[in-house]
């Protein structure tokens, strides 16, 4: 049997793979992450292994926390912590380049659901000094459409009652708080680095709202003593598959169970304001700002956007990749139209956001054909993802007058792929923490459209699925985009993907007017200006 990548091995791995540079004897924890997933090891894990090789700083290990799959800890338990980075790419000739290294920043893997109060203890620990997470958009356990808490919430409802066996991660860092501040310990620092708008705030609020159900001091304490900095970070980590395994074993030499492969781009920009240090993360090349939330936004709307739109338009075209859907001309076409013209306009305040780079820069990201990132991991839980991602860009055209044609077809895109099935048939299964309510809101807004006279039927399907509040908000009594939505969604029915990018395309000058009754004439006029066309090669087996 292959040897396992560890302490022991570390030494004797190939001369062009980069190792720790510092002694990981030495190394004492001073990070608790929540959420210990590919996307956490290939930016933060490797950030703090890059600082505290330059600073030689080394209290700041990682005690990662996988909330409820034991499957992270017990893969790198036996490897002491190591894991390795590749990065990826294509090389001048067309082929892949992969670069390697081995991070030594984790310490040790806990598992949340297995024993909480080590989680616990490990929270109210006089050295641990920032509790970062990456629990994903859903992990917040909020309302998409508001940011609220979501009380509700099975775990959050267990955790009120729980203090010692919490489930979620709010109720986690909530009664580790109470447990700190019992024992008199200093403050810490919170840090969010999941995709949310202003996701510190976000994270504040959320764990003010619980705190306050359960105790006003320990809500004034954490107000006044421990800080959550607004963050942005960006990288594409795509899920590591056992190819990737067993090509990064081989050139190892040694078995690494699970490697994180992601893409050379790194941008994180945070706000510096910690409350007890940080590692030198400016050593790998982070930003501290003093407010990150631009950045968070033009990173949700110039990159978050535009690949939530290509994965529901891609998984609908049978595109397994993000790169194989950019790869379709009309949907690439798409995606940079909607991005020059409705999105990039609702960033322009924005401080030096070189937005025709920032674009031509994801183009050529999601190009990598050396990254294999499924259109299935974009598009799940999109109920979370849609509302900063693109209905926030959609808020700010409608208070303007301004065209939507385009954010509506991606909205109804991911309306359409909730159904399950892509233009070739197959079926795939919709990863969404509220599928079994859009299921249910699908068959509803079926049910309106058949009972709606047939010129009727799309604006009525079209305001169920708006009125659907805990995504939409208030979006659904805007008659612009109900209108909008309409006319998309009917297209997309009727006439299919291809047809749908086509007709945004060729039809700068469609204007929805303003008025109910007109917008309804206008969202069939729209549907029925789409003449049915001759179905294109996709490039994709169609
Ligand atoms: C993606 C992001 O999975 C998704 O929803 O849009 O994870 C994206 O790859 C990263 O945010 C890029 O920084």
């Amino acid at each position: 049997m292959l040897e396992r990548l560890n302490t022991e091995s570390l030494s004797r791995l190939p001369a062009d793979v980069e190792k720790p540079a510092y002694d990981r004897g030495r190394l004492t924890p001073g990070i608790v992450h929540l959420g210990l997933g590919a996307f956490h090891r290939a930016h933060q894990a490797l950030a703090t292994d890059l600082a505290m090789a330059a600073s030689q700083d080394l209290t700041w290990g990682i005690l990662g926390v996988s909330l409820r799959s034991p499957a992270t800890r017990d893969a790198l338990t036996p490897q002491d912590g190591l894991y390795t980075l590749s990065l990826r790419d294509g090389d001048e000739a067309g082929g892949a380049r992969e670069s390697l290294r081995v991070v030594g920043s984790v310490l040790r893997v806990m598992v949340a659901q297995e024993d909480p109060q080590a989680v616990l203890e490990r929270i109210a620990y006089p050295q641990t000094r920032i509790i970062s997470l990456t629990i994903t958009e859903k992990g917040y356990c909020h309302e998409p459409a508001t940011g609220h808490l979501r009380w509700d919430d099975p775990d959050i409802l267990h955790d009120l009652e729980n203090p010692v066996r919490p489930r979620s991660a709010i109720g986690m860092l909530v009664h580790g708080l109470a447990l700190r501040r019992e024992r008199g310990l200093p403050p810490l620092t919170l840090l969010s680095c999941d995709n949310l708008q202003a996701n510190g705030d976000t994270l504040r609020s959320l764990v003010l709202a619980f705190a306050l159900r359960l105790d006003v001091a320990l809500t004034g304490w954490i107000d006044a003593h421990c800080t959550f900095p607004n963050s942005m970070v960006d990288r594409t980590v795509p899920a590591t598959r056992d190819e990737d395994r067993a090509r990064i074993t081989q050139r190892l030499g040694v078995e690494d169970a699970w490697p994180v492969v992601a893409e050379p781009y790194l941008n994180w920009v945070i706000e510096d304001k910690f409350a007890a240090g940080r590692p030198a993360w400016e050593a790998a090349g982070v930003t501290f700002v003093a407010n990150a939330t631009p950045y968070e936004r033009l990173k949700l709307r110039m990159v978050n956007g535009p690949h939530s739109a290509l994965a529901c338009l891609g998984t609908l075209l049978g595109a397994a990749t993000m790169h194989e859907a950019a790869a379709v001309p009309a949907l690439r076409g798409f995606v940079d139209d909607l991005m020059r013209h409705e999105i990039a306009p609702t960033l322009k305040g924005i401080p030096d956001a070189g937005l025709e780079g920032y674009r031509q820069r994801f183009l050529a990201r999601v190009d990598n054909a050396a990254l294999s990132h499924p259109t299935r991991q974009v598009a799940m839980d999109s109920s979370y993802k849609l509302p900063p991602r693109l209905l926030a860009t959609i808020r700010d055209r409608l208070r303007g007058g301004d065209d939507i044609r385009r954010l509506a077809l991606a909205v109804a895109a991911w309306l359409h792929y909730l159904r399950g099935e892509d233009e070739n048939g197959a079926r795939y299964p919709i990863e969404d923490p509220l599928a079994a309510p859009l299921a249910r809101l699908l068959a509803r807004a079926d049910v309106a459209a058949r009972a709606a006279a047939p010129k009727q039927a799309a604006h009525r399907r079209a305001l169920v699925l708006a009125g659907y509040r805990p995504v939409f908000g208030d979006l659904g009594e805007k008659p612009v985009f109900v209108a909008a939505l309409a006319a998309q969604l009917e297209t997309l029915r009727e006439h299919g993907v291809l047809h749908a990018l086509q007709a945004v395309a060729r039809d700068p000058e469609l204007i929805v007017p303003a008025d109910s009754e007109g917008v309804a004439e206008a969202a069939e006029a729209t549907a029925a200006a789409a003449a049915p066309p001759a179905r294109e090669a996709a490039g994709l087996g169609m």
